[in-house]
């Protein structure tokens, strides 16, 4: 028995108590298998998603979480720069874009605007910068360069983990460089990690009906491989809740899997809730909260390599970001400081997201949670 924050307990004859009263022998199997910490198939993962009930996926999953942070709950003190909404592409549940043909509704920062943001900073203590936007054709692979310069010599320990692999794709590709020279370029800038966005959904079919003319799940997954393999690490998220099955989401998963135990180089695994607020897959409902914690509840148990699992708290709501704690989540991002548009254009509860230090570990405490206040790559600052 483990004894962890505030007297909770891990009491491992209580889940296996759970997985011997299972009826359906291949659902009894795969937790068993859980248990023992035995990686679980694709076939165990759809089965999981198609048979499983919340209470034993949640059971699973807790027990799995505790297992490998106890109590502890993360955060990080963060803010976004989103350099421009004005993008080359157009994927079909994006309510943030403007296509470059009518960027007068856009927005288009200058490095000087991007370096105010920074420095209207410089008497807080935030650890990490988010990077992230649309993908302006004319801001190119050095201009990023420039700004990431001007960032370090401005606030040298301030992390900059900064562009999801869609952008560099095609930032890599206009500069006619290949990944690895273009990772090159932009770590000897100052960039020290990369986000996990763009990934969408990686199955070729779906990936065409709603994301046809980005990098395609190959391109990403490369892109990836090549910052691990300079050294840095990145995050990876799945856009669910759309028009994919669950094979697509398992198979999504299971890519991702098979590149962590080849490089090792990822942090988080991160499922985004699609939001069909004001995008051109409004018509498509959104899916309710028993898939969300179900959702996560299977990425625990199936991404056995990735050390964290995060709920992005401005996509769900505070309540259900608290909820998730028990399904698998061991991390909720950051402050943000009310610095990202990308929800609250697709229409997510949190309209102006912002949350002080001390409002997220009142948040986690609530739920008997302990608060963890890390930098981005998991080093401890503060626990509380
Ligand atoms: O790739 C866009 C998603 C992502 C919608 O790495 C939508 O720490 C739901 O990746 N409904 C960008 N999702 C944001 C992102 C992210 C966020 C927080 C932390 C990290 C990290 C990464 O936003 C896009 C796309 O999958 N997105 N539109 C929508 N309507
Ligand atoms: Fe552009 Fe990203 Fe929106 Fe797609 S999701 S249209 S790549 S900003």
């Amino acid at each position: 028995m483990q004894t962890n924050y505030e007297g909770m307990q891990i009491v491992k004859s209580n889940i296996e108590e759970v997985v011997s009263s299972i009826n359906d022998i291949k659902l009894k199997q795969t937790g068993e298998k859980i248990l023992t910490r035995e990686r679980i198939s694709f076939d165990e993962g759809i089965l999981l998603f198609e048979k499983g009930s919340l209470s034993y996926l949640g059971s699973l999953a807790n027990w799995v979480r505790e297992q490998m942070h106890g109590n502890k709950t993360y955060f990080n003190r963060n803010f976004h720069i989103e350099p421009t909404n004005v993008c080359v592409f157009a994927c079909k549940f994006c309510s943030y874009s403007r296509l470059y043909a009518h960027r007068e509704e856009g927005w288009e920062l200058s490095i000087d605007q991007m370096m105010d943001i920074v420095k209207s900073y410089d008497d807080k203590p935030i650890t990490e910068v988010h990077i992230v936007g649309g993908v302006h054709p004319k801001m190119n692979l050095y201009f990023f360069a420039d700004l990431l310069k001007q960032i370090k010599a401005h606030r040298p320990d301030l992390h900059i983990k900064g562009f999801t692999a869609v952008e560099l794709d095609y930032m890599f590709r206009k500069a006619k460089l290949t990944n690895e020279e273009g990772v090159r370029v932009l770590k000897e800038a100052g960039l020290d990690s990369i986000p996990g966005g763009g990934a969408e959904i990686f199955d070729e079919e779906i990936r065409e009906k709603i994301c046809a003319d980005k990098v395609d799940a190959k391109g990403w997954l490369a892109i990836h491989e090549a910052i691990h393999n300079a050294g840095m690490h990145s995050n990876a998220t799945m856009l669910y809740g759309h028009i994919e099955k669950y094979e697509h989401r398992i198979d999504h998963m299971d890519r991702l899997r098979q590149l962590q135990d080849k490089t090792g180089g990822f942090n988080t695994f991160i499922p985004l809730k699609f939001r069909n607020g004001d995008n051109d897959m409004s018509n498509v409902p959104e899916v309710s909260l028993v898939e969300d914690l179900k959702m996560y509840a299977v990425a625990r148990l199936y991404m056995d390599n990735f050390p964290h699992l995060k709920a992005y708290w401005p996509m769900l709501g505070r309540k259900n970001a608290q909820l998730t704690l028990s399904f698998g989540v061991d991390d909720i991002d950051g402050t943000i400081d009310d610095t990202t548009k990308i929800y609250s254009m697709a229409g997510a509860e949190e309209q102006k997201p912002e949350m002080s230090t001390d409002e997220i570990v009142t948040l986690i405490k609530q739920v008997k949670r302990q608060p963890v206040e890390r930098d981005t790559l998991y080093n401890v600052i503060k626990e509380y």
